[in-house]
């Protein structure tokens, strides 16, 4: 249980026969109710303001792992009258308002406590650490001296500071920019894990695939068209990457009723996932019409399966990494999993949540428009106008900047007490 706040040492004083504490020490108490009776005997940690994570005094009393008990010690402090519930996510929000941690940070918090996989969570505690905060700032800083040195041109003439040095400074930052933003469309991959989707024509062996990649018959086989018919789903760590497989009917442009339902889903799974396996059987190679379900996901992979009835080489579709395997014998199976692994490359360990890739793509497009008016002419302060504009969005990404809105958006998707 966590208190913040001024009186959080009244409030203690009131449930626990502790008056004063030595700062940041657990020291043993016992809690009760205001009739006197003991709810539990606890640890009790204080530590003063700024000291502490809220930048407030605040206080954890450690009890027995109960939540009846956690709710009488709730109700006590409420019945102190000193102190009211906390919101969502306020604890941290008051940690930012009081300078404690950017808002970056803050949502780094929440991105930690819901991080699902170890990637994703290498990523939150990076930018916990303020990895990301020192990147925004540097970039912020770079663009605030450049406006700088634009706005002190406009007052002394003679202060000559020329185009082609504006231009390519310019291009530094939108170069840092976009570096930065590619490594934006991982973050849900290190959020939820590579969604991957094993597709193909019916028969073809995704389903022996699918085992094959988890080592257990989870999907039903057989030598029948058309034995998958729901989505499958399991989950999969391959070196460090969490793959969330999905195993799909086969696709079949002439299939009705319950089939085409199937087919439907497949379809709308590959625009989905992160990642395609596309199986097709080795004899046959890829026939012209399936080069359609090749694109509908931005990475994919051709399988070529049941090699071992393979007579002769297989078939490379060009322009797509094509592997061979035998599903059905286990071959070729850890060669997929290093192919899986080197699509997600670890260097873009950079997360970045929705909200920053917005900000950051809107000063992105402040300085490319900026750019290209002045190179195209027109006059260094309607430069400096996008430069500004470029300037405020970044702050708006560390909290430099905030309003309201964006607080609440920010902190309400947290939970109680963090
Ligand atoms: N020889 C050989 N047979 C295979 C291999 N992979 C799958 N098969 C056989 O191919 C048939 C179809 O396999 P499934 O895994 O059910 O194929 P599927 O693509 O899931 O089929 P649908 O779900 O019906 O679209 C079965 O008889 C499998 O035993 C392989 O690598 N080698
Ligand atoms: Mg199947």
């Amino acid at each position: 249980v966590r208190i913040s706040g001024e009186r959080t040492a009244g409030i203690i004083g009131k449930i626990t026969s502790l008056s004063s504490f030595e700062p940041h020490k657990q020291v043993l108490s016992l809690v009760r109710d205001p009739s006197g009776a003991i709810i539990d005997q606890v640890m009790v940690v204080f530590h003063p303001g700024p000291y502490s994570y809220t930048g407030e005094d605040l206080a954890e009393i450690s009890c027995h792992g109960n939540p009846l008990i956690v709710d009488k010690i709730m109700d006590a402090i409420r019945q102190t009258g000193l102190a009211r519930m906390a919101e969502k996510g306020e604890f941290s929000r008051r940690a930012f308002l009081n300078g404690k941690m950017d808002l970056l940070q803050a949502e780094a918090v929440g991105a930690l406590i819901g991080s699902g996989t170890q990637a994703g969570f290498e990523a939150a505690q990076a930018m916990l650490r303020g990895k990301l905060s020192g990147r925004i700032n540097a970039l912020s800083e770079k663009i605030a001296v450049l406006l700088a040195d634009l706005e002190a041109s406009f007052i002394t003439e003679d202060a000559d500071i020329r185009d082609d040095t504006i231009l390519s400074a310019v291009d530094d930052i939108i170069r840092e920019i976009g570096m930065l933003l590619k490594g934006a469309s991982y973050a849900s991959v290190l959020r939820n894990g590579v969604t991957t989707t094993i597709a193909g024509l019916p028969n073809v062996g995704k389903s022996s695939l699918f085992n094959a990649i988890l080592g257990y018959p989870r999907a039903i086989v057989h030598h029948e068209e058309g034995t998958t018919r729901d989505v499958l789903r399991e989950r999969l760590g391959i070196n460090g990457i969490d793959f969330l497989f999905h195993d799909t009917a086969g696709i079949r442009d002439t299939s009705s009723g319950p089939e085409m339902i199937g087919v439907e889903k497949t379809i709308e799974s590959l625009r989905k996932s992160d990642l395609v396996l596309y199986v097709a059987d080795a004899r046959e190679g890829l026939k012209t019409e399936e080069m359609q379900w090749l694109t509908l996901c931005e990475k994919t992979i051709v399988v070529m399966n049941k090699t071992d009835l393979l007579e002769g080489r297989i078939r490379e579709v060009p322009g797509w990494k094509t592997i061979p395997v035998s599903a059905k014998f286990h071959q070729g199976i850890d060669g997929l999993f290093t192919l899986m692994r080197e699509t997600f490359p670890q260097d873009h360990r950079a997360l970045l949540l929705e909200r920053h890739a917005y900000l950051l793509g809107n000063a992105l497009n402040d300085l490319i428009n900026g750019r290209e008016a002045f190179a195209a002419g027109l006059t260094a302060d309607m430069l400096a106008l996008d430069l500004q504009n470029a300037l405020s969005n970044m702050r708006r990404i560390t909290g430099q900047d905030f309003d309201e809105d964006i607080l609440e958006r920010i902190f309400s998707s947290f939970c109680i007490g963090k």
